[in-house]
């Protein structure tokens, strides 16, 4: 299917499809994006540049939490929410290690299966076969092309594991963190980082046997947000108790993403921080682009190879044949 759009239309068609809400080529060009083709690349390029202009009117929502805590379930009832409201909203999501493991998007579909019915709602399998950086990069894109698809509100959901929240952070307007009440110290067990990273927690499964201890973790977190340093946002984080199985607080999620919208639109953060997205999206797509062009060479292929037999055998001082190496490649 991929190429079938491809070879059909020229970039400029494709675009005024995806500004029309076609969600079958809207799922062909995040594709292309995806590709390492050079030529899809080029193509992808230019379908961006066309569109750049229609983008950057939803609302981003990043969604973490660690494997199991009930990210799908939520995004399904709020999306599904969202919908009753009649909001477009789109679902994308970032798993670094989603070829390893059975919490992949893969999964994620037949979890979310009342939502991917929803004519309202897209949802899109993640990119694989990149690096972190090189899925971020693709999310980003994507979150461009849903936009100009009319797709009003972008959910974007990511394993709390290793560094793909600070990547989602890096490119939404509200984040969110789910959290599990479990018995005993709340606290305990969860990064600080992640924490401070967050505009919103949602305790999960507050239902049945969990109720209460739901309510106590709901309490001492708040109590807690309260001792972070106020953030950039001007924002002060809340913790909400949800269940998605019962539609508990669902509604009270959504309220406070608009607070934080509003609140940071009259304070004007929230044009800064995409301003300062956009500059991050920058300086790290030069860092990728120097490695690329760099060391992809064959002269730098040829002059690595002979440093790391020469770092093997002792005669060379790491730090020092990297400053050598690079030295003789850029000049
Ligand atoms: N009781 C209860 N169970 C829930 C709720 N939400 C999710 N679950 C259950 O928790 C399990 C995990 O839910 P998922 O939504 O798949 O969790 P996830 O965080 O997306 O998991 P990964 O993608 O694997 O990281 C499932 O068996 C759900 O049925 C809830 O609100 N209440
Ligand atoms: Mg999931």
């Amino acid at each position: 299917m991929k190429n079938k759009h491809r070879h059909q239309l020229n970039a400029k068609e494709m675009s005024k499809e995806i500004l029309n809400g076609n969600a079958v080529v809207l799922a062909c060009a995040i594709t292309l994006c995806e590709s390492q083709n050079p030529a899809d690349r080029k193509y992808a390029d230019e379908l961006l540049r066309n569109l750049l202009p229609h983008t950057g009117q939803s609302l981003r929502v990043g969604i973490t939490g660690s494997p199991g805590v009930g990210k799908s379930t939520f995004i399904e009832a709020l999306g599904k929410y969202l919908t009753s409201l009649g909001k477009k909203i789109a679902v994308l999501a970032i798993d670094p290690s989603s070829k390893k493991t059975k919490g992949s998007i893969l999964g994620d579909k037949t979890r979310m299966q009342e939502l991917a019915k929803d004519p309202l709602a897209y949802i899109r399998p993640t990119a694989t076969g990149h690096t972190l950086g090189g899925v971020a990069d693709k999310t980003r894109e994507a979150i461009m092309l849903c936009e100009a698809a009319g797709f009003e509100i972008i959910l974007v959901e990511t394993v709390g594991v290793g560094q793909s929240e600070t990547a989602v952070r890096s490119m939404v307007d509200f984040f969110m963190l789910l959290q599990l009440a479990g018995a005993g110290d709340e606290l305990q067990g969860i990064k600080k980082g992640i924490m401070e990273m967050a505009d919103g927690i949602a305790i999960t499964k507050a239902d049945g046997e969990n109720e209460k201890s739901a309510r106590r973790a709901q309490a001492e977190y708040q109590h807690a947000l309260h001792m972070f340093q106020l953030a950039e946002s001007g924002w002060t984080p809340k913790v909400l108790e949800t269940s998605a199985l019962e539609g508990k607080g669902i509604s009270a999620v959504w309220k406070m993403i608009e607070s934080f919208h509003s609140f940071t639109l009259k304070n004007k953060f929230f044009q800064k921080n995409r301003e300062q997205q956009n500059l991050q999206w920058f300086r790290e797509s030069v860092d990728q682009s120097l490695k690329h062009k760099v060391l992809r060479s064959k002269t730098a292929l040829g002059k690595i190879k002979t440093y790391e037999k020469k770092i093997a055998q002792g005669k060379l001082i790491p730090s020092q044949a990297a400053n050598e190496m690079v030295k003789s490649l850029i000049t």
